[in-house]
C-alpha cells in the first residue's frame, strides 16, 4: 500500500494530497454511523482491479423456461470471458450467503447501489401510479421507500406506515393499511430503526393483500446471514440490501428474489434502468460475500449488536432518550431535544458538528414530529465501523463518556480539543492498516 500512495504521489500529488487527508482523518476519528464500515484489503484490491476498464452490458447467462442457462453469454460486446467468470462467482456466493436454497432463488449483483436497487424493483412489477406500501421517512424509512421527493415517491403512488408511540412497527396498522390500498407491493426495513423486524408477519400481511413483500435489509443484511435477527426469506419475495454498509463490501446493491420473479428484476435492471455493470465492483462484492460466510463475520455481527446495547446502556444511564427505549441491532437513534441531565441540545445538526470537532462522526436523524430536516431532533449512532476496528465492550463505554462529555460541553472548545486529543490517541490502537 505505501508504494500505491508513492505512486500516487508522484502520478497526481493533488489528488494524492487529498486522498491522504482522507485516510488521516478516518484514522484518527471514530465513526460512528451506522450505514458505514471498513473494507478488507481484498476488496479494496479489487476495487483497484482491471475490471475497471471493462463494459459488460447483459448477463452471463441466458433465461431459457425459468431457467438460468449459465453457460451461455449474454453480453452484448465481446471480451467477457472473465467478467462472465466473476459474476457467475458472485452470483453464486450471494445465492450461498443469502437464501436458504440457492436453486430456488436469483441473485442480481449489477444495482450500482441500496437505491438503484430499490427502484429497480419497483420499476419490475408496477407501473406509474400503482400502489406501494413503505415505511415513512421521519420513522426511520428510506427516501427511495415513497418519500414524495423521491422518484419512487413521484412516480408511484406510495402510502406511509408509521410506528406506534413505543417507536415500534404497528403491524396491525400495516395490515390495515394493506387491506384500505390493495398495494401491489410492500416494502419493509428502515435505516434508522433499532427493532427486529417480524418478517413472517408481514410476509402474511402481504400475501393476505395480494401484495409482494420486499424486505431492503441494507442496514441489517449481516445480522440476517448470521442468525442473529430473523431471516426475510422464506416470508419475503424479494430482498434488497446494499454491500458497503455491515456487509463491509464495496458501495454497491444486491437484489435476491424467488427464482420466478428473476427475469422481471434482470429486465429492469438492465436495461430498464442502468448501462454496464461495475466488474470491478461485482468482483469486490463476490470477496465480501466470501468473508461474511466466515466464522469471524459471525462473531463480527453477533459483538455489532453487544457494543450497540453497551453504547445504549451508557447513554441511557447518563440521560440520553432513546428512540423505542432500547436497541437490538447496530444502531441507536437519540432524541437529543428531549434528553435529560444537561444532555438537551437545540437540534441535531449543530450538535453535529460539535461532536466533529470533538473527533465523533456521527449523523443528525429525523425523529417523529420533525418538520424541518436539515435541523432534526436527532442523532444517530451505529457500531459497525467501531466493532470491525475491534472495539468491545469496554471502547463502547469510553465512547459513551466521550459523547456524553461532548454534548455536555458542546459549547466548550476546550473539552471537545481535549476528547479529540483523546479519541485520536485511542485510534492509534485501533485504526486499520489497509489504509493507503
Ligand atoms: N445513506 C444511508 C444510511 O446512512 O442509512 C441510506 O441510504
Amino acid at each position: 500500500m505505501e508504494t500505491i500512495q508513492s505512486y500516487l504521489n508522484q502520478h497526481d500529488p493533488e489528488v494524492a494530497a487529498v486522498l491522504d487527508a482522507e485516510s488521516i482523518r478516518q484514522k484518527s476519528t471514530l465513526s460512528l454511523i451506522p450505514s458505514e464500515n471498513y473494507t478488507s484489503m481484498a476488496v479494496r484490491l479489487a476495487l483497484a482491479s482491471s475490471f475497471t476498464n471493462k463494459y459488460a452490458e447483459g448477463y452471463p447467462y441466458f433465461w431459457e423456461n425459468g431457467e438460468r442457462s449459465m453457460q451461455k453469454n449474454g453480453r452484448y460486446y465481446r471480451g467477457q470471458a472473465n467478467t462472465n467468470d466473476i459474476e457467475r462467482l458472485a452470483i453464486e456466493r450471494a445465492l450461498k450467503l443469502f437464501t436458504p436454497n440457492p436453486q430456488a432463488y436469483h441473485a442480481n449483483v449489477q444495482p450500482l447501489s441500496g437505491s438503484p436497487a430499490n427502484l429497480a424493483v419497483l420499476h419490475a412489477f408496477l407501473k406509474p401510479g400503482d400502489t406501494f406500501l413503505g415505511l415513512s421517512l421521519d420513522y426511520g424509512g428510506h427516501l427511495t421507500h415513497g418519500h414524495r421527493v423521491n422518484i419512487t415517491g413521484a412516480s408511484y403512488r406510495a402510502v406511509s406506515y408509521r410506528l406506534n408511540a413505543d417507536y415500534e412497527l404497528d403491524y396491525d396498522e400495516i395490515r390495515e393499511l394493506a387491506r384500505l390500498h390493495s398495494p401491489k407491493l410492500i416494502i419493509c426495513g428502515a435505516t434508522a430503526y433499532p427493532l427486529q423486524i417480524d418478517f413472517q408477519r408481514l410476509g402474511e400481511i402481504a400475501r393476505e393483500a395480494g401484495a409482494l413483500l420486499v424486505a431492503d435489509i441494507a442496514h441489517i443484511c449481516g445480522l440476517c446471514v448470521t442468525g442473529h435477527h430473523p431471516h426475510p426469506f422464506p416470508h419475503a419475495d424479494l430482498v434488497t440490501t446494499t454491500t458497503h454498509k455491515m456487509l463491509r463490501g464495496p458501495r454497491a446493491g444486491l437484489i435476491l428474489c424467488k427464482k420466478e420473479l428473476g427475469p422481471a428484476i434482470d429486465q429492469a435492471v438492465f436495461p430498464g434502468l442502468q448501462g454496464g455493470p461495475h466488474m470491478n465492483t461485482v468482483a469486490a462484492m463476490a470477496i465480501a460475500f466470501r468473508e461474511a460466510m466466515s466464522e469471524d463475520y459471525k462473531m463480527y455481527a453477533g459483538q455489532i449488536v453487544r457494543n450497540a446495547k453497551t453504547l445504549a446502556e451508557v447513554l441511557q444511564a447518563e440521560g440520553f432518550s432513546l428512540m423505542g427505549g432500547r436497541t437490538e441491532n447496530h444502531l441507536l437513534l437519540l432524541d437529543i431535544v428531549h434528553s435529560d441531565n444537561g444532555l438537551a441540545a437545540k437540534d441535531g445538526h449543530w450538535l453535529s458538528i460539535r461532536w466533529e470537532r470533538a473527533g465523533l462522526i456521527a449523523n443528525k436523524n429525523a425523529v417523529p414530529g420533525d418538520k424541518k430536516p436539515w435541523y432534526p431532533s436527532g442523532m444517530r449512532l451505529g457500531t459497525p465501523a467501531v466493532t470491525t476496528l475491534g472495539m468491545k465492550e469496554v471502547e463502547m463505554r469510553q465512547v459513551g463518556d466521550w459523547i456524553v462529555r461532548a454534548t455536555r460541553g458542546a459549547d466548550n472548545d476546550a473539552e471537545l480539543e481535549r476528547i479529540r486529543v483523546e479519541i485520536a490517541s485511542m485510534m492509534e490502537r485501533f485504526a486499520p492498516r489497509q489504509f493507503v
